[in-house]
Order: C-alpha cells, then structure tokens, then sequence
C-alpha cells in the first residue's frame, strides 16, 4: 500500500523535548512498515519548536513570516527523523512534491516539512497524497481521532469512528487559519482530503497506532470519500 503520514511534531518532539529513545520507535515503525512491502511517506510538523519561535516572532511581523519561521521548523524536525531511518531515507528534505516523488522512487522512506505559508503540514500530506495518488492518507497526531466538538473545551465532546469528507468539512471548517494553529485537522487539508477523496484515518500519535493505522484495529477515526 501506498501511505502517507503527517507526523504531528509534537509527538515526535514532545514539550519536554528530543528523547533518542522516542525518535528511534517512530523511525522504527516506518522501517517495519517499508519492510512489509508499504511505500512509505512521512510529513513531520513543526511541534513546539515552531509554536514558541512563532509566538514571539508575532510581535513583530506578519502571519506569512510567522508561517516561514514555522517551515523552518518541520524541516528540522524531518532531519532528525531522516537521521534515525539511516540508509532508508534520503539526507534531504525536499521542498515540493516533485523532489518529493524523486526520492519514493529510489525506494527510500520520504521525509518532507512545509512548502508554503498559510496552511499546516496536515495540507501538504493531503496535497502529497493526492500527488503521488496514494492509497491511505494517516493524520498522526496528539488526539485520538476526530470528535463532533473540540475535546480540548467541551467535556462532553464524542469520538467519531467513521466519517464521510463532507461531515469533515463541518466539524474542521471554522478552525483557524493563522500561523500555528493546531485543530484536529486544517480546513484545507480537509478541503484536499474531499477532493481528492482520500482515504484518511486520524489517529493518536503513537507508533503502535501508526502500525495499527496500516495493518487494522487502530482506534482512531476512519474517513471516507
Ligand atoms: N507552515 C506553513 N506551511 C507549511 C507547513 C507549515 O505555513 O507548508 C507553518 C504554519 O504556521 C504551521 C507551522 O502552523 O508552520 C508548523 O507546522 P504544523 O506543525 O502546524 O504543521
């Protein structure tokens, strides 16, 4: 199967920061996953590195410069993953989806950040996946799956197991737009998730989930076209 992922940078480099334990389980995953034959891409967000660089740079320019700053970031955090796949990936990160097609087909695992402002890495893994028409677009992230209202403020917030791409327009459609923002999903994501329609799951971040996301009985949600 052709998959791609968008790693959330905040599971990969949690506030408490780069564990080498961590960054090895997650390049780990990807490994077994190509081994069992998968072609496997993985967009790295920008976590908190670019959330704290991007705070302070507010006070001084506009969200366009906010949003280079947290570019910047992802490819950082895609370094660090490429270090610990080795000979599976390629020690570069490329900066549009060409590049990008490049390097899955020298057999290697895809490492990418960003590619413009105004959107998340959630919208350049749903632009990727459309690219390179991949089977399975994964939204790895730090909540558990899709719920009717934000969890984060509502306490009776649901988990939805399965959706349709217009039901996701609704629920993501009013999230913010501005640098660094972090909704279950982007609103622009969600708009190239319904016209592509692509297969997505939205799972917890976690590498058992991500396996579990590919192979069966994740516990996340399912969204079809
Ligand atoms: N960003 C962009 N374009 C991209 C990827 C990221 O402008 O293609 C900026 C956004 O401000 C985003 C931040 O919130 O970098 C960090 O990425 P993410 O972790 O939110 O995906």
């Amino acid at each position: 199967m052709d998959v791609v992922f968008a790693l959330g940078g905040s599971v990969l480099m949690p506030k408490e920061g780069a564990s080498t334990e961590n960054i090895q389980n997650y390049a780990k995953a990807f490994k077994k996953l190509k081994e069992m034959g998968h072609r496997v891409s993985v967009v790295v967000g920008g976590g908190n590195t670019a959330r704290q660089y991007i705070s302070v740079a507010r006070e001084f320019a506009n969200e366009s410069f906010c949003d280079e700053i947290g570019i910047l970031a992802t490819r950082m955090n895609s370094m660090l993953l490429i270090s610990a796949l080795g000979k599976d990936a390629v020690k570069q990160v490329p900066e549009n989806f060409k590049d990008a097609e490049i390097i899955l087909n020298m057999d290697k695992i895809l490492v990418m950040g960003g590619t413009h402002p105004a959107h998340t890495t959630d919208a350049v893994s749903a632009t990727l996946a459309e690219f390179i028409d991949a089977d399975l677009l994964v939204i790895a992230t730090n909540v558990d799956g899709v719920y009717n209202k934000d969890p984060r403020c509502n306490e009776n917030a649901v988990k939805l197991d399965k959706i349709n791409t217009k039901e996701l327009l609704e629920i993501t459609g009013s999230s913010s737009m501005s640098a660094g923002s972090s909704g279950v999903v982007d609103p622009l994501a969600s708009k190239i998730i319904d016209r592509a329609k692509l297969k997505t799951i939205v799972v917890k971040g976690i590498p058992e989930e991500i396996l579990a996301s590919v192979t069966g009985n994740h516990n996340g949600t399912t969204i079809t076209p």
